[in-house]
C-alpha cells in the first residue's frame, strides 16, 4: 500500500455571479408559458454571438439559476489536498488499478470526499467517467480495502442499519458503477459517495450546510442546496483527478443518475473542465422541464414538497406557477455549450419525464449554433434502443428508473465519440 500526501492545488475563490440589479421577487416576474427563449436576455436583448453569449446571456442564466433554484454556486476551497488510502494494482481480474483518495478542504471540521477511482491498467492517461453515488464506494465492489461511508447514509441500501452503512452491503450494488467493465473499454471512473458532502436529508445541520455561516441579514432564500452541494462535491473531485497522471483532465464526464442527474447536470453546466455531461433519468429539477407537460411526470409542486432540501428555498414558490420561472431547463443544457450533453431514460420511466427531457435538447440547441453545430439535435427522438450521438444526444430504452452496465455501454458509446 502506498500512502501519498500531495498538495492538489491552491485555488482562488470563485466570483460568484452578481446581477447588477438585485433581482425580482416572484410576484414581480412575467408569466412565460412556453419555454423561455435561451438566447433573449431578460431585458429582451437578442443574443446572436457567441462573445455576446458567453459574456452576458450565460453568466446571467447561472446566476438566474442560483437565485432561484439551485442556491448559490460556493466559492472554491482555497486549498484542497489529496491522501491515496490504498491502491491495489491487481484489481479488477488484474484488467485495472483501484485506488479511494482521501479529499481535503477547508478547515478540520469539513467534510472530506472519498473517492474511488479505478484505472485501467496499460491505457493511461485515461478518459474518466465521474459522478457521485447513493449508497457508498463500497457498494460497488467487494474490495475489502474500500472504506465503508461513516456519515448517515438512507436505509434502504444493502447492509444500511440504522441509517449506519456495513461490510455487509459489499458489492451489492455493483451493477450501478460496474468498475471491470468500464476499464476493460479503456475508460477510468471515480466515484464518491453524495452524503460524503452533504446526506440526503433536510432537518440536520451537517454536511458542507452545516459550514456555512448564518448571513447578517437573515436568509436570502437562495442558500446553497443539496443539490448544489453535491454538484460542488464533483468538482472538488475534477479538483484532485486533474493532478492524477493516470487521468486525461481533458476527457472527463460527469455522469449521475436520478437526483444525482440533476446534479450531474448543474456539475457540468457550472465548471467546464468536464467535457461530456450526462445525466441519467434525472428528470424534473434536472433534464426535465419544469413547464411540463407530461401528465406521468414529476411536477415542481411535487419535488418541492418531497425533497425541499434538493433546491433553495426561493424555488418551492415556482411550484404553483412554473410560467414565472425566467429559465426552464434547456437553458442549464445550453450553459455547457458547445460542450456535448447526453440525455438517457427509460420508457418506463415516465416520472423523469422522457419526452419532455428531448424537448430541452431542442429548445437548447440555438446556443450551440453559435459555436457552429449547425445540427446539435436529432430532427425527433431517436427509436428506442438506438443512441442519437450528436453533440446534444439522446436515448432512450425499454425498462424502469435504473442505472445498470447496458446504460454504462450507452455512456461509453457516446464517449467513444466525443472522449477520443
Ligand atoms: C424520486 C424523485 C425523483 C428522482 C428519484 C431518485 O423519488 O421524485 O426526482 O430524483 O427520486 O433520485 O431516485
Amino acid at each position: 500500500m502506498r500512502l501519498s500526501l500531495a498538495c492538489v492545488g491552491v485555488l482562488a475563490m470563485s466570483v460568484v455571479a452578481t446581477p447588477a440589479e438585485p433581482l425580482p421577487q416572484l410576484d414581480k416576474l412575467p408569466s412565460i408559458a412556453e419555454f423561455p427563449d435561451v438566447l433573449t436576455m431578460r431585458d429582451g436583448t437578442k443574443i446572436t454571438t457567441k462573445k455576446d453569449w458567453e459574456e452576458k446571456r450565460r453568466p446571467e442564466l447561472k446566476a438566474l439559476f442560483e437565485h432561484y433554484m439551485y442556491g448559490q454556486f460556493p466559492a472554491k476551497p482555497e486549498k484542497v489536498t489529496a491522501k491515496v488510502l490504498f491502491e491495489d494494482a491487481k484489481a479488477l481480474d488484474g484488467k485495472g488499478t483501484l485506488r479511494e483518495v482521501e479529499i481535503t478542504f477547508g478547515p478540520p471540521e469539513y467534510p472530506k470526499i472519498y473517492l474511488l477511482i479505478a484505472v485501467p491498467n496499460g491505457k493511461t492517461p485515461a478518459a474518466c467517467f465521474v459522478g457521485p453515488n447513493f449508497g457508498g464506494n463500497h457498494l460497488l465492489t467487494t474490495h475489502e480495502k474500500v472504506r465503508i461511508p461513516t456519515e448517515w447514509v438512507p436505509d434502504r441500501y444493502p447492509g444500511v442499519v440504522k441509517n449506519k452503512a456495513s461490510a455487509e452491503g459489499r458489492g451489492k450494488q455493483a451493477d450501478t458503477w460496474p468498475l471491470q467493465q468500464i476499464v476493460e473499454k479503456g475508460y477510468a471512473v471515480a466515484t464518491f459517495y453524495c452524503g460524503d458532502i452533504q446526506p440526503d436529508r433536510s432537518n440536520v445541520k451537517e454536511g458542507m450546510r452545516a459550514t456555512m455561516p448564518l448571513p447578517p441579514g437573515g436568509l436570502s432564500g437562495s442558500e446553497t442546496a443539496t443539490v448544489m452541494w453535491w454538484a460542488w462535491g464533483c468538482h472538488r473531485a475534477v479538483d484532485f483527478l486533474v493532478t492524477d497522471k493516470s487521468i486525461d483532465a481533458n476527457r472527463l464526464a460527469v455522469v449521475g443518475h436520478s437526483r444525482l442527474g440533476k446534479t450531474a447536470l448543474l456539475a457540468g453546466a457550472f465548471d467546464d473542465r468536464f467535457a461530456v455531461v450526462i445525466p441519467h433519468q434525472s428528470g424534473c429539477g434536472g433534464a426535465g422541464p419544469s413547464r411540463s407537460k407530461n401528465a406521468k411526470a414529476e411536477t415542481v409542486k411535487r419535488i418541492t414538497t418531497s425533497f425541499p432540501h434538493w433546491f433553495c428555498a426561493k424555488f418551492t414558490a415556482f411550484g404553483d406557477d412554473t410560467t414565472k420561472l425566467p429559465f426552464d431547463q434547456h437553458c442549464l443544457a445550453a450553459i455547457c455549450a458547445p460542450r456535448p450533453v447526453l440525455f438517457t431514460n427509460a420508457e418506463e420511466d415516465q416520472w423523469a419525464n422522457p419526452g419532455g427531457q428531448f424537448d430541452m435538447l431542442t429548445a437548447a440547441a440555438p446556443a450551440y449554433k453559435l459555436y457552429g453545430d449547425e445540427k446539435p439535435v436529432a430532427a425527433k427522438a431517436p427509436e428506442t434502443g438506438t443512441l442519437s450521438d450528436a453533440r446534444l444526444g439522446y436515448f432512450i430504452r425499454t425498462g424502469k428508473h435504473s442505472m445498470t452496465p447496458d446504460d454504462w455501454k450507452v455512456y461509453m458509446q457516446f464517449g467513444d465519440k466525443w472522449l477520443k
